[in-house]
């Protein structure tokens, strides 16, 4: 019997309908209004109808933050909320025009030139759609595949994701932006190489992202959420215990990844290429060897293991606590270790340049603890998932493994904030089994897990408890609560549509 295919191996499907992703529940009539307004606008602008359309979703990742740059596995699930993009060739025009159905979002263009730089310090939207579009050429290029000279494309988006929320609203648009482009260009790849070039894509934005957001975008399934690991990128289906839902309120600060990425997210990765180092060297390696081939946790992971083998213990962290210190280092005593300048090091990499300019001192010794260890909670709660224990039990486990996880990204590496702190309490004192922060984290979304059974009663809870104040102050509007607090199911993940 012919092998069945992996999921990742199969190309993006292709649906003349919109039933096939939006089921035929309240979801499909919400989409129908999506897609008539979508092409109704499209013609309205560009004066012709789209080609076809393309929709990626958000995802919530339920546990195992800031480790996927560093080559861990993660576990997220797709959410309902994505970004759809109609497009059209346009052989007349040498541009790329793209707008948005929401106002707010006025039209980009751009030349139709797959080398152009993108404007790092004069941040748009449509940057979004251009990282698509650069990583789609590169991609295709390094496959032997001649697209001819380029040709003008007209763009409509529509994006329900909401922005700035760690929901991955950033990588609903790549990846919808990079699915459409080759749609248009009647290619398709396997969902695993869209997943990898989605992800070098949004790194021409500036952020040295890991590649969760993008795998789960291409790669959900309706049902499941998924255990992503990386290098290479594989899906495993994930099939979450009965009688718990995933709650997930947006704390209301705007988590601006692309703009703080210098003291923030980039300089975490910075940290951890140089926590990765200095235990490469404390652990026996030449420097110039770990210099030129270290680039992760996991690449020093097993020389972290052979160590804690010799004190009877198969966890890296027992040689993060002996060879990294608790307090702060400085650029020099860095340096002293690895006989090179930083800069140096991270010569071939501007983002980490700024990450350097920016930096006052390193928390080495912080932030691996708290990758080893979220790595292992990934582990134990895909383990608890399958395990024989009672659904009742698991949701417990895994609610205690959701709180480990916050409490590491909040203290050891410090991607909380006030608002987050203030919700995730609120969530665990209103019920949750546990709550985390979800995402990048500096603002955005917080995950709760809730037995099914108190779920309204909880929502209406943080209405009370962390919203009504803020309806007041006019942060928000009492009508759009709905968007900023929702229960999730795991959703389906992108599709092309041709009509
Ligand atoms: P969000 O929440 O979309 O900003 C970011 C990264 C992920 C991952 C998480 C932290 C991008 C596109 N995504 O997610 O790869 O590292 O932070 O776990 O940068």
């Amino acid at each position: 019997m012919a092998q069945m295919m992996r999921h990742e191996e199969l190309p993006i499907p292709i649906h003349s309908s919109l039933e096939e992703v939006y089921g035929d529940s309240s979801q499909l009539e919400e989409a129908q209004l999506r897609f008539h307004r979508l092409k109704t606008k499209f013609q309205q602008v560009f004066g012709h109808p789209p080609q076809l359309c393309a929709r990626s979703p958000g995802r919530v990742n339920l546990i195992g933050e800031h480790i996927d740059y560093e080559g861990y596995s993660v576990l997220p699930m797709a959410i309902r909320q994505d970004t759809i993009v109609a497009i059209r060739r346009n052989e007349g025009h040498k541009v790329l025009r793209i707008a948005n159905v929401n106002d707010k979002y006025q039209m980009c263009t751009y030349p139709a030139d797959p080398n152009q730089e993108i404007d790092l310090k004069n941040h748009k939207w449509g940057h979004y759609f251009i990282c698509g579009y650069k990583g789609f050429y590169e991609f295709a290029r390094s496959g032997g595949i001649n697209l001819g000279a380029p040709v003008g494309l007209d763009v409509l988006v529509d994006g329900t994701v909401p922005t700035g929320s760690g929901l991955s609203s950033s990588a609903a648009l790549v990846c919808a932006s990079t699915i459409a482009i080759m749609a248009a260009f009647e290619e398709n790849f396997p969902k695993k190489e869209i997943a990898q070039l989605t992800c070098d894509c949004e790194r021409h934005i500036g952020t040295q992202s890991g590649g969760m957001d993008q795998a789960i975008s291409v790669m959900a399934k309706p049902g499941f959420a998924e255990l992503i690991d990386f290098n290479p990128i594989r899906a495993t289906d994930v099939q979450l215990p009965a009688g718990g839902t995933f709650v997930v309120a947006h704390s209301l600060a705007d988590s601006q990844k692309a703009v703080t990425a210098a003291t923030n997210y980039n300089n975490r990765v910075v940290e951890c290429r140089l926590a990765s180092i200095v235990l490469a060297i404390k652990l026996g390696m030449k420097p110039q060897e770990a210099i030129s081939n270290v680039k992760t946790l996991s690449d020093v992971e097993g020389l972290c293991i052979s160590y804690a083998s010799t004190r009877g213990s198969s966890d890296p962290n027992v040689a993060v606590k002996e060879y990294l210190k608790e307090e702060p280092y400085t650029a020099e005593e860095i340096e002293k270790v690895t006989g090179e300048d930083l800069e140096s090091i991270f010569r071939n990499s501007s983002s980490s340049l700024d990450v350097l300019k920016a930096a006052k001192h390193f928390k080495l010794y912080q932030r691996a603890s708290h990758v080893y260890s979220e790595a292992k909670r990934v582990h134990a709660f895909k383990d608890t998932v399958s395990s024989d224990l009672s659904d009742e039990t698991k949701l417990k486990d895994l609610g205690d493994l959701m709180n480990g996880s916050h409490y590491s990204c909040s203290v050891l590496y410090e991607c909380s904030c006030p608002e987050l702190e203030e919700l995730v309490n609120i969530c665990r004192e209103n019920g949750a089994l546990g709550a985390r922060l979800t995402g990048a984290g500096w603002g955005g979304c917080a995950v709760a897990l809730v037995k099914d059974s108190i779920v309204p009663q909880f929502i209406l809870n943080l209405k009370e408890r962390f919203y009504q104040s803020r309806i007041h102050r006019g942060v928000i509007n009492n009508n759009d609560l709905g968007l900023y607090v929702f229960a999730s199911k795991p959703s389906s993940g992108a599709a092309i549509f041709k009509f």
